[in-house]
């Protein structure tokens, strides 16, 4: 069975900026397809996006030279595969970019033929992605982070930090944790909108109201669990800082929105007090992506307690991690497969977080389409924890939704919690 064609499409993601869109058909007829997402707060060792940069069409964000790659150079080279599996569909990807970040081909081209042909190759097993990837030992609902109150890079509000989760760790099942959690946002949108204040969201979905600070918003977080009729004992809470938005160059942080600076001691002061005053389960990126220093003082303080996850900090990179986890940086490991730009690369990632006994968050970015292969690949590697945004807007629906098919149509759903 060999690849018979690729063709591929420049289409547009969640905020209305093109992505790459790629379909593999294999000899048999089966096909898959699959679109790449995109970051806003992107990782500075991040694989690189590759973008049309003529500022005539889409503000130079078009993905057309990506697309031409696909159709030109990549297909002729995966059709020429005389066995086609995805650890040699992503092997050649690799080898044709050449570049260490996929800067040449540019990993929005890789990972959409890489993952359209995973697709492709799931359906000719005539299987879902996520027991074609993890075979019959993957039988396990992550639980979700939600993130309801957006700021930093995500919305146009005064919220220096990105993401304000819940994460419903005492649902009995995953459709539970789903009903929860949008109960919740629905309470909370209810409890903003009586304050007077904006209902309107942020990129995830999110409400994106402007608030005093960290702790008004950890505060709104807490009232709308209640509100919804839940404890902290069902819901806990986690925040993405995304603190490399923050980092200056001499080594301080700078906040944005509020104007702040603080130092790194400062910066990790103020999370452990937060930790220490709410029911926070995870922190991801507390601090910025070259601060290791002060990852691993921080991990030492509060690692037992708190799962404190890197993001921009390893990129879902295997030398990154390892050189993390070597330093004591972090215990949990953010996973997006944009970028490193290959489904091996990124299900190694996972493979040595776990070596290393690092959690994996299988997460989406912030510019999304309707591809909800990430929530195949989640259960695929039976993560622990996914984060999807919040349980609204039809790209961030089209993950849980996923999810719920997966749980309910193979009798996984109370195979749920940590
Ligand atoms: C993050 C992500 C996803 P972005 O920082 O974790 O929530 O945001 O895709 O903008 O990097
Ligand atoms: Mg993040």
């Amino acid at each position: 069975m060999r690849i018979q064609k690729i063709t591929a499409a420049q289409v547009l993601d969640s905020r209305g900026t093109p992505t790459v869109s790629a379909t593999v058909w294999l000899t048999d007829g089966a096909s898959g397809t699959a679109n790449a997402p995109s970051g806003a707060s992107t990782g500075k060792f991040e694989a690189v996006e590759k973008r049309d940069g003529d500022k005539k069409r889409y503000f130079g964000k078009g993905v057309e030279k990506a697309v031409r790659g696909i159709t030109e150079e990549i297909a002729p080279a995966l059709c020429a595969l005389r066995h086609v599996t995805v650890g040699e569909v992503d092997r050649m990807l690799i080898e044709l970019d050449g570049t260490a970040n996929k800067e040449r081909l540019g990993a929005n081209a890789t990972l959409a033929v890489s993952l359209a042909a995973a697709k492709a190759l799931a359906a000719h097993y005539r299987q879902p992605l996520f027991r074609f990837l993890g075979g019959e030992s993957a039988r396990r609902m992550p639980v979700p982070m939600m993130n309801i109150l957006n700021g930093g890079a995500h919305a146009a509000n005064n919220l220096d930090v990105q993401e304000f989760m819940i994460v419903p760790v005492g649902a009995g099942s995953f459709s539970e944790a789903v009903r929860i959690g949008a109960e919740i946002y629905h309470a909370l949108g209810l409890l903003l909108r009586r304050k007077g204040l904006s209902a309107g969201v942020g990129d995830e979905g999110g409400f994106a109201p402007d608030l005093p600070g960290d702790e008004a918003a950890l505060e709104c977080l807490l009232e709308a669990v209640r509100e919804a009729g839940y404890g902290e004992d069902a819901v806990k809470l986690a925040l993405d800082g995304a603190a490399s938005e923050w980092a200056a160059p001499d080594g301080t942080y700078r906040l944005p929105k509020s104007g702040r600076s603080c130092t790194p001691g400062q910066l990790s002061a103020h999370w452990e007090k937060l930790a220490a005053s709410y029911p926070i389960l995870s922190l991801e990126d507390p601090l910025g992506e070259e601060d290791l220093p002060h990852w691993a003082a921080l991990t030492a303080q509060i690692g037992k307690k708190v799962m404190l996850v890197g993001d921009d900090l390893f990129v879902t990179n295997t030398a990154r991690i390892r050189e993390g986890a070597a330093r004591g940086a972090a215990n949990a490991v953010l996973i997006k497969p944009n970028q490193i730009g290959t489904l091996t690369e990124t299900l190694d990632a996972v493979a040595l977080a776990g070596k290393h006994g690092y959690r994996a968050v299988l997460s989406h970015r912030s510019g999304e389409t309707e591809d909800a292969a990430v929530a195949d690949i989640a259960v695929a590697v039976n993560a622990p924890y996914v984060k999807f945004g919040a349980p609204c807007r039809g790209e961030r629906t089209a993950k849980y939704n996923r999810l719920l098919h997966i749980a309910l149509e193979n009798g996984l759903d109370g195979n749920y919690g940590v």
